[in-house]
């Protein structure tokens, strides 16, 4: 009975307890202690096909995950990236995320990013510093790779043989530095190929085309028979401007860009370009793997490369269906 007693008031205790701690909020204050990750990503602009895929990749991984993205475009700007940067340490969130319009000046930023102890991820570009604790991991293609596909690709095409204009991508870029740099590689051991025209299109279609209407006027114009474009959009534009100059693009001029967007594989399917070399740009799900890594304190190595292939015009019919940007 003594017994009996002792447990039904420990009941009632406990019953009393349990009341005062969900009065004192104590309960919701514990099911929210998973505190959201808060990360801010700074992108570099929408300048073309594979930055819009890029970027609806990062928002519904983020989403999916239930983080809290804080998201800023810069309009290919490095300013406005600098400032972006700075106001996430203002905010004060847990993991800086961000793709560098181009390679150098970012020393400074990142050093008061480091003083404030936030993580850094760079996300599709790398930077170029002497310093390589002021970012914890690289995420991104291997850019040099691409260019040699590229130029692989050409050779056999065009058997060794062939005037080249080139469409660089962004002065200073990660992509353009690298992609030129893989290609040049290749073409030194091609005697025959040459790379009579360079010059930049900033990765958009609208000064790909503009451009490419400047090569088709100058004198030597008949000469070239092939282009390089550092991506599809460039390569796009060049389409618009061969097709109204009475040039046929994949015919009078082979043409092989980087990217793999949709709007490329149209382009192949309608025998307008004749190769395009995959650059992956659904990294959202390895980019917040390595956010959670970071908050999890897990070691990470410095750089994560995204696999990638290359397709030619004959197999764009069969592969447009299952393409996902
Ligand atoms: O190839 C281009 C974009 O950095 C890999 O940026 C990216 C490049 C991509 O504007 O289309």
């Amino acid at each position: 009975m003594k017994t009996h007693q002792a447990t039904h008031r420990f009941g009632w205790r406990k019953l009393f307890l349990f009341l005062v701690l969900i009065a004192a909020g104590a309960w919701p204050a514990q099911a929210a202690d998973k505190k959201k990750i808060i990360v801010g990503f700074s992108q570099i602009g929408a300048e073309s096909g594979w930055r819009t895929a890029n970027t609806e990749s990062i928002k519904s991984e983020a989403a999916r995950r239930g983080l809290e993205l804080k998201f800023a475009d810069a309009q290919q700007k490095q300013e406005n990236q600098i400032k972006a940067l700075r106001s996430f340490i203002a905010q004060g969130v847990d993991v800086i995320a961000f793709s560098p319009v181009v390679v150098t000046g970012w020393e400074p930023v990142l050093r008061e990013i480091k003083k404030a102890g936030i993580p850094v991820v760079l996300s599709d570009r790398a930077v170029d510093v002497t310093d390589d604790s002021l970012y914890v991991t690289f995420i991104g293609s291997d850019f040099v790779e691409e260019g040699r596909r590229a130029a692989v690709w050409l050779a056999k095409a065009a058997d060794g043989k062939a005037v080249i204009a080139e469409l660089v991508g962004t002065p200073g870029s990660a992509p353009a530095i690298d992609r030129k740099k893989g290609f040049e590689e290749v073409m030194a051991k091609h005697p025959g190929m040459k790379i009579a025209k360079s010059q930049s299109g900033d990765f958009t279609r609208a000064k790909g085309k503009e451009v490419m209407e400047s090569f088709l006027k100058s004198p030597d114009a008949k000469q070239i028979n092939a282009l390089f474009a550092h991506n599809d959009d460039m390569a796009l534009g060049a389409i618009q401007a061969m097709d109204e100059a009475g040039v046929k693009p994949g015919k009078d001029i082979l043409i092989v860009s980087i990217d793999g967007v949709r709007g490329a594989f149209e382009a192949m399917a309608a025998g307008k370009l004749n190769c395009t070399v995959e650059c992956n740009p659904l990294i959202g799900p390895q980019l917040f793997d390595a956010v959670e890594a970071i908050m999890a304190k897990k070691k990470l190595p410095k750089r994560t490369a995204v696999e990638e292939g290359v397709y030619e015009m004959s197999q764009a019919a069969a592969e447009l269906p299952k393409r996902k940007y």
